[in-house]
C-alpha cells in the first residue's frame, strides 16, 4: 500500500514537471508559484478531456438525446481543488504538492476564480453542471465569456468602490478554444422576403457581422465518466475585408472591429433589475444565435435531419436571457432549412423549457420594439408572427376580454416581453421552489396558468454537496466520513443517517469543534485581507447575499441599531454571549439605495464601535468582495444563517441551503425555499418570523399598511430608524441616509416602506431574542446545527436535476 502510494506520487511528479517543461521551458526548481499552478492544473484538465473524449463518442454513438442549458451567466467559482475531487485525486496531489514545497492551500489562491455571474442564477447554473455530469447525463452549459466578470469590490470610507475583474489576466487554463467551430452572428440590416417556385426565400442584406468563437471548459462532476461541457462564447470582429480596406475605410473597420468586440467585454452587473440596453440585448442575441446555430449544425451532422431535433435535443432557458434563441431557431428552420412555419413551430415548442427566477416586476425583461426591430429584423418579424398567433388564441380563449389580452400579450405598447414569449412557446415553465412556483400559478403568471396548466411545474433548487461541503468544508466533511461513511456525496439522502447523532454527545463535541476551528480559520482570512481581528468565540451571525431592498439588510442594520439603543441606555440590557454580525455582499453599481445601504452598515459598525458597552457585547463587520471563494470560508463559519427576505419575494434562495449544509441555523421568513427547510427540520431547529406570503400579498392588494402607525406605536422602531438622520452616525454627512429614511416612510412614487421591513421589526426582534437564548444552550444549539446538516439532503442539486430530468428533459444516463 505505502509503495504504490509513492508510486503514484511519484508518477504525478513526472507529470507536473513534463507539463511545466513542454509549456514553459521551465523545471520544479526554477518555476514560478504562477507556472506551477498551470501546470498542475493542466494535469487535471488532460485527464478530464481523457474522460470527455470518450463521453462523446459514447454519446454519439449511442445517439443520446443532449440537454442545452443556456444561461447568460455561469458563476463557477475556482475550479482546482473541485476538479481534484471530482477526480478523486485530492490526497495525491496534496502530497506531491506538500513533497515540491507548494501545498495546496497556497497554490490554490493562484486561481483567479471565474466570476461570470451575479449571484443565484448564475451559481445555480454551475451547480447543475457538477449535478449532471455526476449522474452522467449529457449536457452542453452555453453562456458567454465575459472579458470582465462581476466587478471586485473594495470598501473605501465606509462605500463600496468597483474594480474590473480581469479574470484571465493569467491567463484561461481549464478552457480549450475551439475557433474551427465558430459562427457568424448578424445584426441590423434590411430584410426582404421573396415568394418563389420552391417557397420563400429571405434575403437579409447589410448586416453587420460578428463572429462567435467558442471556449469549451470541461467541468466535471463526482466520480463522472461524463465531463460537462460549458461552452463560452466569445465575440470577434470577422477578419479584415480587403476591399474595404483598400477603399481607405480604416476607421469605419477599426470601429466596427471595437462594437463586436464590446459584446462579450463585461457581465451586466444588475441583478433583480434590467435596464433596456442596447449592449445588453446584443449580448443576448449572441448567445442565443450561436448556440442554436452550433446546435443545429451538430444535429446535422450527426443526424442529418432536422426534423428528428426534438427526439435528440432538449433546451432548458435560464431566465428569459437567452430567450431569443426561440425566435432564433424558428429563423434557421424555416430561413435556413427551409420548413414551413408549422412544422418549424412543432419543432420549437417541443424543445424549449423556461425556468423562471425572480417575481421582481423591476427584473421581467422587456424590449423596446423599435431597438429590437432595427437589431434584429428578421427576428423581429418571427416574434411578431408568433405573438400574432398568440394573441389570436387569447382572443378566443378571453373572448372580449382586452386587459387581459393586451396584459399576456408578447408584443404590446411598443415592447417585447420575454416572459410572455418564453410562456407562449415553452413546453414546460417552472418556478425555483414550492412557494414560487405556487406565486407564479397563482399571481405572476395566473392567466397564462388557466389556458396552459399542464405546462407550469415547481422544481426546488438545490446546491452541490461536492463544492459546498467536501471543497469548503473539508473538516466537517471528513468528520461526516468517520460516521456515516463518504456516500453521502453521491447521494445526499445519506446525510439522514446524521439524525440519530445528533444526541451522540462525541459527536456533538467533534461537530462543535469543527465549527469553531472554521470560525478561526474565517478570523484569520479576514485578518490578513482586511485588517480587522474577528473574535471567534463569539457568536457568527452571518448575511451574506446580494444587496437588495427585498432581502432585506435594513431590517438587520435597525436591529442593530435597536439592540446599541438598549445597550447604551439601559444599564440592566444585556445579551447572553456577544455577537458579531457579518455582512457580505456587492450592490449592483447604479442601485444608489442599495449602495446606500452598504455604507450604512459600515457606519453603524463604526457607531458600535466608538462605544466601549456596546463594543464588548456587538460587533459589526461588513466583509469585502463577497464571491464564490469567500462563500467557501464565510459559509463553514458561520452560527446564524440570516433569510430575512419580504415573503413572496425570494424565489427559493440558495445560500440558506449551503448555511443549512453546513450546520448554521437558519433565522428567517416563510419565503422560498426556507418553507421548505423549516418542513425538512421542523420548529425547534428554525426560527422562523415576520408576516406570510399571504399577508404581504393581502396588505399590497388593500394597500393597508402605513408605516406610519409602526412607528408611532412603537417606541424602539421609532428610536431606531431616527438614528438615520439624526446627526448620531460617526464620519457621515447630514442627510446622508435621508433616502433610506424616506424610502421607510415616504410614499411617492414609491409606497413606504413597500417591502414591510417596519412591519416586521417587532416580529424579528422578539425571534432574535429567542435564538440568542438558544444559542446560550451550546449543546442543545449543536444540535439544532446537526439536525440542519441532516436535513440538508434534500437541497442537493442531484436531487432537482433529477427532477427537472424527470419532469421535462428525459435523458439518459451514460
Ligand atoms: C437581467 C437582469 C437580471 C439578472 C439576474 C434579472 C434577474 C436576474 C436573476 C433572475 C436574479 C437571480 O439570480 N435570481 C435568483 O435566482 C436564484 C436561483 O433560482 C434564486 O434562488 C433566488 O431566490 C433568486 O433571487
Amino acid at each position: 500500500m505505502h509503495n504504490e502510494n509513492s508510486d503514484n506520487t511519484g508518477k504525478l511528479r513526472q507529470i507536473i514537471e513534463g507539463k511545466l517543461n513542454s509549456f514553459y521551458g521551465r523545471t520544479l526548481d526554477n518555476a514560478s508559484e504562477e507556472e506551477i499552478f498551470q501546470a498542475v492544473a493542466l494535469s487535471l484538465r488532460d485527464r478530464i478531456l481523457e474522460r470527455a473524449a470518450k463521453a462523446g463518442e459514447e454519446i454519439a454513438r449511442r445517439g443520446m438525446k443532449t440537454l442545452y442549458y443556456m444561461s447568460a451567466e455561469f458563476l463557477l467559482g475556482r475550479a482546482l481543488v473541485g476538479n481534484m475531487i471530482s477526480l478523486g485525486v485530492l490526497d495525491q496531489y496534496r502530497a506531491v504538492l506538500d513533497e515540491i514545497g507548494y501545498p495546496l492551500d497556497r497554490l490554490e489562491e493562484q486561481e483567479n476564480e471565474a466570476g461570470l455571474g451575479n449571484g443565484g442564477l448564475g451559481r445555480l447554473a454551475a451547480c447543475f453542471l457538477d449535478s449532471l455530469s455526476t449522474l452522467n447525463m449529457p449536457v452542453i452549459g452555453s453562456g458567454i465569456r465575459y472579458e470582465y466578470g462581476i466587478f471586485r469590490q473594495r470598501i473605501v470610507d465606509g462605500k463600496q468602490v468597483e474594480v474590473p475583474d480581469d479574470w484571465t489576466a493569467k491567463g484561461d487554463v481549464w478552457s480549450v478554444e475551439r475557433r474551427e467551430e465558430q459562427v457568424e452572428v448578424r445584426f441590423e440590416g434590411t430584410v426582404e422576403e421573396v415568394w418563389a417556385e420552391q417557397g420563400l426565400t429571405v434575403h437579409h442584406t447589410n448586416y453587420q457581422s460578428v463572429l462567435a468563437v467558442p471556449y469549451d471548459m470541461p467541468v466535471i462532476g463526482y466520480d463522472s465518466r461524463t465531463p460537462a461541457t460549458l461552452r463560452l462564447w466569445r465575440a470577434e470582429c470577422p477578419s479584415f475585408d480587403l476591399e474595404s480596406f483598400n477603399k481607405g475605410d480604416y476607421s469605419c473597420l477599426v470601429q466596427q472591429r471595437e462594437l463586436a468586440e464590446t459584446i462579450s467585454k463585461v457581465l451586466y452587473p444588475e441583478d433583480n433589475h434590467i435596464a433596456g440596453r442596447m449592449l445588453r440585448l446584443k449580448q443576448y442575441y449572441f448567445l442565443a444565435s450561436a448556440t442554436m446555430q452550433h446546435m443545429v449544425r451538430e444535429h446535422k451532422k450527426r443526424y442529418g435531419d432536422v426534423r428528428t431535433l426534438p427526439d435528440k435535443v432538449v433546451v432548458q432557458i435560464n431566465d428569459t436571457h437567452p430567450a431569443f434563441a426561440i425566435p432564433e431557431l424558428m429563423r434557421i428552420l424555416m430561413d435556413e432549412e427551409k420548413l414551413g412555419w408549422d412544422e418549424a413551430y412543432g419543432i420549437v415548442s417541443r424543445i424549449f423549457n423556461y425556468t423562471n427566477h425572480t417575481v421582481m416586476q423591476e427584473a421581467l425583461e422587456v424590449w423596446p420594439e423599435q431597438m429590437f426591430k432595427a437589431l434584429l429584423p428578421r427576428v423581429y418579424a418571427i416574434v411578431a408572427a408568433i405573438s400574432d398567433r398568440f394573441s389570436e388564441r387569447l382572443r378566443k380563449a378571453f373572448p372580449g376580454d382586452w386587459d387581459k389580452i393586451s396584459a399576456m400579450s408578447i408584443i404590446a405598447h411598443d415592447e417585447i416581453r420575454m416572459a410572455n414569449l418564453c410562456l407562449a412557446v415553452c413546453n414546460r415553465v417552472n418556478g425555483v421552489s414550492q412557494l414560487h412556483g405556487e406565486i407564479l400559478q397563482t399571481r405572476t403568471f395566473r392567466d397564462f396558468y388557466v389556458i396552459s396548466p399542464e405546462k407550469f411545474v415547481a422544481i426546488t433548487n438545490g446546491i452541490t454537496q461536492r463544492r459546498w461541503l467536501a471543497a469548503a468544508n473539508p473538516a466537517l466533511c471528513g468528520l461526516i466520513h468517520d460516521y456515516i461513511g463518504g456516500g453521502f456525496l453521491k447521494d445526499s439522502r445519506e446525510l439522514e443517517r446524521l439524525k440519530p447523532l445528533a444526541d451522540n454527545p462525541a459527536f456533538i463535541a467533534d461537530f462543535a469543534r469543527v465549527k469553531a476551528q472554521n470560525k478561526r480559520c474565517l478570523a484569520e482570512h479576514v485578518k490578513k485581507t482586511q485588517g480587522v481581528a474577528l473574535n471567534p468565540d463569539t457568536v457568527f451571525d452571518v448575511q451574506a447575499k446580494r444587496l437588495h431592498e427585498y432581502k432585506r439588510q435594513l431590517l438587520k442594520v435597525l436591529h442593530i441599531l435597536y439592540l446599541y439603543n438598549r445597550l447604551t441606555e439601559d444599564a440592566s440590557f444585556s445579551l447572553p454571549q456577544p455577537v458579531t454580525f457579518l455582512f457580505a455582499a456587492k450592490a449592483s453599481p447604479a442601485y444608489h439605495r442599495a449602495k446606500s445601504i452598504i455604507h450604512l452598515i459600515n457606519a453603524v459598525a463604526a457607531l458600535v464601535e466608538s462605544n466601549p458597552r456596546t463594543r464588548e457585547a456587538i460587533r459589526v463587520q461588513f466583509l469585502e468582495n463577497y464571491n464564490v471563494t469567500l462563500a467557501e470560508r464565510l459559509i463553514p463559519a458561520a452560527d446564524i444563517s440570516e433569510q430575512l427576505s419580504t415573503a413572496g419575494r425570494e424565489a427559493s434562495g440558495t445560500g440558506n441551503m449551503k448555511f443549512m449544509l453546513n450546520g448554521a441555523v437558519t433565522l428567517g421568513t416563510m419565503d422560498g425555499a426556507n418553507v421548505e427547510i423549516f418542513e425538512r427540520v421542523g420548529p425547534n431547529n428554525i426560527f422562523i418570523f415576520g408576516a406570510r406570503a399571504e399577508e404581504i400579498a393581502r396588505m399590497e392588494r388593500d394597500k393597508s399598511y402605513d408605516p406610519k402607525k409602526i412607528i408611532d406605536a412603537n417606541p424602539d422602531v421609532k428610536a431606531a430608524v431616527s438614528r438615520l438622520v439624526d446627526g448620531s452616525l460617526p464620519g457621515v454627512d447630514a442627510g446622508q441616509f435621508e433616502d433610506i429614511y424616506r424610502s421607510l416612510l415616504t410614499s411617492n412614487y414609491d409606497p413606504a416602506d413597500r417591502y414591510f421591513v417596519l412591519y416586521d421589526f417587532d416580529s424579528y426582534r422578539e425571534v432574535f431574542d429567542t435564538v440568542m437564548k438558544a444559542y446560550a444552550d451550546r449543546t442543545a444549539w449543536t444540535r439544532k446545527a446537526v439536525l440542519n446538516t441532516a436535513g440538508a439532503g434534500f437541497f442537493s442539486s442531484d436531487r432537482t436535476v433529477a427532477e427537472y430530468n424527470r419532469l421535462i428533459w428525459h435523458l439518459e444516463s451514460l
